[in-house]
Parts: C-alpha cells; structure tokens; sequence
C-alpha cells in the first residue's frame, strides 16, 4: 500500500467569469475552494461545474478549475468562530449594528463607515476583498477591482459541517463556506475585523466577523442587488504582502462542530 496516499490532500478551486461589453471584459460570477482527500475530487470537480453554470448572476462563459496537491502536514487546524444570529426590519437597521459591532472590536468609526460605503458604491462586484487600515480606514491592498482571494481551505469535518448547516436550517452551503472563510481571515495576525454581504441577488444575510464572533445580519441589501463583497480591517502594523500570501496560499481546515 502506498502510505503516501494519505498524507496528501488537493485543493480544488473553481472560478466562473462572464464577458460583458463589446471588449468583452470579464465579470467575476463566482469561486468556490475545497480541500478534499483523493477518492472525492472527482465528485468535488462535478459539483463545482454544476455551480458555475447555475449562478443566480449569469451564464459562465469561462470556468477554470484549479487542481493542486497539498501536503498534509502544512495544513493548519482552525476553530470555528462562535456564531450569532440577528435580524433586523430594514437595512440600515442592520448596517447600524454592523457599525456598531466593528466599533466595538476595534475599528474605528472612521473606518467602519468607510468599509461599509466601499461595498456599497461598488458597480460590480469584485473577484476578492478589500483590505482597510482599521484606524485610517485607507485601503491597504491594490486599489483595484481584483481584490485579495483566500484559497486553500474548507471544513474539517465533512459530517459535522452538514450537522451545523441543518442545526441552522440551512439548505445551501452558504454560511458554513463564509464560516470557513471568516474563521480562516481571523486566524492571521493583526486582523481584526471582517464585513460581509453576498452577491448573490437572492441572499440577502451578510455578517460582521471579529477574533472571536462571526455575527449574522439580515438584511444587509435589498433582494435582488448583484452587488455583494467583503471588507477585512487590520491593525495599522500589518504586513500586506504577508497577510496576502497567508490568505491565498497557507491550507487550513476550519473545525466546525
Ligand atoms: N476571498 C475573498 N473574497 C471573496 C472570496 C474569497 N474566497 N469569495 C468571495 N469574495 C468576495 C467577492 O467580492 C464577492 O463578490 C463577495 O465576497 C461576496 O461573496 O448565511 O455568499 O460568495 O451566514 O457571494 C454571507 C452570509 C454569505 C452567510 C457570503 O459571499 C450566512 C457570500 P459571496
Ligand atoms: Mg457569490
């Protein structure tokens, strides 16, 4: 037997773009990242297909699929962040408690607000997140519409994610892959905050995130706005290019239980 085999693991990356315009410039419609054993690549890769063509944003008119071998031993194991849940009757009821809670974890008012408005005056939505100075509330990463990625994650334990996602009566894997994602982003040095809300036109929950909460806020956009993103706010200190390869390249298994 080849004891090799289970000492590896492969990340798979799938990432959706639809040309618009007559110089066909390219939207991002959608990504998703998985870490999976050998024997479930194959399935992963059939689901991801399935999810590029049937984003609520549009037709795919490209799709790359990303496969890569990943060293078990360079996977880091990270705790889930403890969720919270609210529910608000507008919007901006819902914006105020974000504010708030960024407030509360360290960032600035400042900052806050502008990490909010960043989201909102976006025209399309972006491939990654936007990095803020939690104090200035300046932009930290390159000022353009590609944005940070994280790469190379997913939960730990398959069953126990599908456990949490219907403990939360959840049919989509939406909140367990922003989970895995925000609990990843504040395992990082110098982080301190995270803003979220989805792109897609049907879903309308974002959440606020800190070192130690991943809060969920409804409704953070009205129902049917395409305009989705995330915002991370670090300590002034931080180094970007580090914190850019950390979140792009460093495995890690997020435990959900
Ligand atoms: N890394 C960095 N930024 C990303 C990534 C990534 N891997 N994936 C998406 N983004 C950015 C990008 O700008 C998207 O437009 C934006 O975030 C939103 O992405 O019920 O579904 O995948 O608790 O639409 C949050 C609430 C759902 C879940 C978030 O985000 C819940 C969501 P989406
Ligand atoms: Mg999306």
């Amino acid at each position: 037997m080849d004891k090799g085999l289970s000492s590896v693991l492969f990340s798979v990356r799938m990432r959706a773009t639809m040309k618009i315009g007559n110089n066909g410039e390219e939207l991002h419609l959608s990504g998703c990242e998985r870490l999976v054993t050998e024997n479930q690549v194959l399935e992963v890769v059939q689901n991801l297909l399935k999810r590029a063509e049937e984003h609520t944003r549009g037709r795919a008119d490209m799709v790359n699929i990303q496969i890569e071998k990943i060293d078990k031993s360079n996977v880091r194991i990270v705790p889930a962040l403890t969720v919270q849940s609210r529910e608000f009757p507008n919007v901006s009821q819902a914006h105020a408690d974000a504010i708030a809670f960024l407030i509360e974890t360290g960032v600035s008012e400042t900052a806050a607000r502008k990490g909010l408005e960043a989201i909102e005056q976006l025209k399309t939505s972006m491939r990654g997140a936007m990095i803020y100075d939690a104090a200035s509330g300046n932009r930290l990463d390159r000022l353009d519409m590609r944005g940070v990625r994280l790469s190379h994650m997913d939960c730990k334990d398959k069953n126990a994610c599908l456990e949490f996602l219907k403990r939360n009566n959840m049919k989509s894997t939406k909140l367990s892959e922003a989970l895995v994602l925000a609990s990843k982003a504040a395992s990082v040095e110098n982080y301190v905050a995270e803003l979220c809300w989805s792109d897609d036109p049907n879903y309308t929950t974002g959440y606020v995130a800190s070192k130690k909460f991943y809060r969920r806020l409804s409704p953070m956009k009205h129902l049917e706005s395409p305009i989705g993103g995330r915002v991370f706010f670090f300590k002034p200190n931080v180094d970007i290019k580090a914190t850019i390869d950390f979140f792009e390249k460093e495995p890690a298994l997020v435990d959900i239980k």
